[in-house]
C-alpha cells in the first residue's frame, strides 16, 4: 500500500514541476496519463438520452454531442450511456466533461465509474455555450478496460467530451484531441 501511495504522489508532484526534475519518477510522470473520448460515442444509451449528430449546438467535437432534452425533468433520473474505455497508465484520474446546459434546473450530469460512488459534474452558472466541468471529482482507474456510465441526473444537458486526466492541475479548454 505504501509503495502505491509513493507512486501517486511522485505523479501528482511531477504534473506541477518540470519533467526532468522528476528523476524515477519521470517515466511515469512524463505521460501524464490521459484518456478523452466523444459522448456521441456511446454503444449502450437509454431514452430519453439521444445523440444529436451534425447539427444543434456548436462548435462541438466529433460527429455532435449526446443530450438529454429539457422536459422540465419529468424524465430526470431515467436512462443514462455506458461507455467502456481502455486505460494504460492504472492510477487516480480527475474527471471532466465538456458541457452545455439549458438552465439552472438543468446544469449537472452524474457520473459513476467502475461502479463507484456517484460524481455530479456540473452545477455551475454557465448557461448555452459548451464549457467543460468537473476537476474535483477523483476516481480511481485500472490498467485495461473501465467503465464509466452516465447517469441522466437533471434533463436539458448536453455532453460533447469526456475527458479524465492524472493531471489534477489541468484543466480543459476548447475540444480535446481524442485518445480513442
Ligand atoms: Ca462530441
Amino acid at each position: 500500500m505504501k509503495r502505491k501511495l509513493n507512486g501517486l504522489n511522485r505523479s501528482w508532484i511531477a504534473s506541477g514541476v518540470a519533467l526532468a526534475a522528476t528523476g524515477a519518477g519521470a517515466s511515469t510522470a512524463l505521460a501524464a496519463a490521459k484518456i478523452c473520448w466523444e459522448a456521441e460515442a456511446t454503444g449502450t444509451m437509454q431514452k430519453p438520452l439521444r445523440k444529436v449528430m451534425g447539427s444543434g449546438n456548436k462548435p462541438y467535437s466529433g460527429k455532435g454531442y449526446l443530450e438529454i432534452p429539457w422536459d422540465k425533468n419529468e424524465s430526470k433520473g431515467k436512462g443514462q450511456a455506458v461507455y467502456t474505455f481502455n486505460v494504460k497508465t492504472a492510477g487516480v484520474y480527475t474527471v471532466w466533461a465538456r458541457t452545455y446546459w439549458a438552465n439552472g434546473c438543468g446544469n449537472s450530469i452524474g457520473v459513476v465509474v467502475n461502479g463507484g460512488t456517484p460524481i455530479t459534474l456540473g452545477e455551475d452558472g454557465t448557461y448555452d455555450k459548451w464549457h467543460w466541468v468537473g476537476g474535483g471529482a477523483r476516481v480511481r482507474l485500472k490498467a485495461g478496460a473501465n467503465k464509466l456510465i452516465l447517469k441522466n441526473k437533471e434533463t436539458g444537458v448536453s455532453v460533447d467530451q469526456f475527458y479524465l486526466t492524472q493531471d489534477a492541475d489541468y484543466t480543459p479548454t476548447g475540444i480535446r484531441k481524442t485518445t480513442s
